[in-house]
């Protein structure tokens, strides 16, 4: 399987995760990347490409402009402040006050952040710029008839909206890569997001189309981040309705129930016809993961790996969350190779 990487991820470095009160290092570390890249090569995967720069048409494709121009400028503009540490929001558009985009830096993280977690630091633009790149990269190549790629994102995107950004996430890695395939001429994509949290961005990008399914295995927001979408009556609306399919699951789930929820899964992407897949890839449905609670085992990922490829369909593989960082290689190529293995 070919790979697309950027070192530009390393880019994205923060000092600080807000977590349990304090300002921690951050789960979402540069050394997730590597540590997938070095298992790619160790057990011989396949060729591993750099992105080529697709500039902002394709972003801009499901990102609302003006937070694009946010996320460009909110570094220098949080330093051009007068402000010593990274950039973290401290107010919200809550409910039945003005959702109106303000001036101030400080307000505009506000209004553009769904969680506080997410620092902004130095380079995080270009990183997360790289990442949309190395997803459209590998996009392409499904496109002109590859049967899949994976795409070794980072930033991850799933938690990204049309203009909010948090969960570790800036651009929409997945959704911008599904959308480039529709332009490209895929009439249905289905995304297939298997990360322990909930991609309420990319849910909300495509909540009111039909020709976007979405389907999330997750741990139950009412449990779990992102508390505020993910529920299972969350089913899309207009045109969409029908076109969201929501599987949450309780804190201790193990592999067998999980696994019955992607058959479920991937019974409704088969009955969608979709002619690609988007797999939203993160590996923090592992036992081990610190900031997850479901069970998973290593080999469990190679298990669903070949369910997935027993969908028959071309599929991009985009990396999103994981975060036992010495198991994140093995478990991710184990899905790879599953998928791969006759
Ligand atoms: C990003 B991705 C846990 C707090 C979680 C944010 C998690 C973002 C996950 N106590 N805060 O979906 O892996
Ligand atoms: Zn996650």
């Amino acid at each position: 399987m070919l790979t697309v990487f950027s070192t530009d991820h390393m880019l994205r470095s923060p000092r600080t995760e807000l977590y349990g009160g304090e300002l921690v290092r951050p789960h979402e570390s540069p050394e997730r990347a590597q540590i997938v890249l070095a298992r790619i090569h160790a057990q011989a995967l396949g060729e591993v490409i750099a992105p080529v720069t697709f500039g902002m048409g394709p972003v801009l494709r499901v990102h609302d402009p003006a937070f694009v121009e946010f996320l460009k400028q909110a570094w220098s503009d949080w330093v051009a402040a007068g402000n010593r540490g990274e950039a973290i929001p401290d107010c919200w558009p809550a409910r039945r006050m003005a959702q109106h985009c303000p001036n101030s830096i400080v307000g505009k993280l506000g209004y553009y952040a769904m969680a506080a977690e997410t620092s902004i630091s130095q380079g995080t633009w270009e990183a997360a710029r790289a990442a949309a790149d190395v997803a459209l990269t590998a996009a392409s190549r499904v496109k002109d008839g590859a049967h899949t790629a994976f795409a070794l994102c980072r930033p991850p995107g799933h938690h990204a909206a049309r203009d909010l950004y948090g969960g570790y996430c800036f651009l929409n890695n997945a959704a911008i890569a599904a959308q480039y395939l529709r332009d490209g001429g895929a009439a249905r994509v289905a995304i297939l997001d298997v990360d322990f949290h909930h991609g309420n961005g990319t849910q909300d990008i495509f909540y009111d189309r039909a020709d976007v399914l979405y389907v999330s295995l997750h741990g139950d927001p009412a449990d779990a981040f992102p508390y505020f979408s993910g529920y299972a009556d969350e089913i899309g609306t207009g045109a969409g309705g029908g076109f969201t399919l929501n599987l949450p699951m309780p804190p201790g789930t193990e592999f067998v129930v999980w696994q019955n929820a992607l058959r479920a899964a991937l019974a409704r992407i088969a009955d969608f016809r979709a002619d690609a897949l988007v797999v939203s890839l993160g590996v923090d449905t592992f036992v081990a993961d610190p900031i997850s609670f479901f069970r998973l085992q290593s080999e469990d990922f190679s298990t669903y790996g070949r369910m997935i490829r027993d969908c028959g369909l071309p599929t991009l593989f985009v990396m999103e969350g994981g975060y036992a960082v010495g198991d994140i290689g093995v478990n991710v190529v184990n899905v790879l190779s599953g998928f791969e293995q006759a």
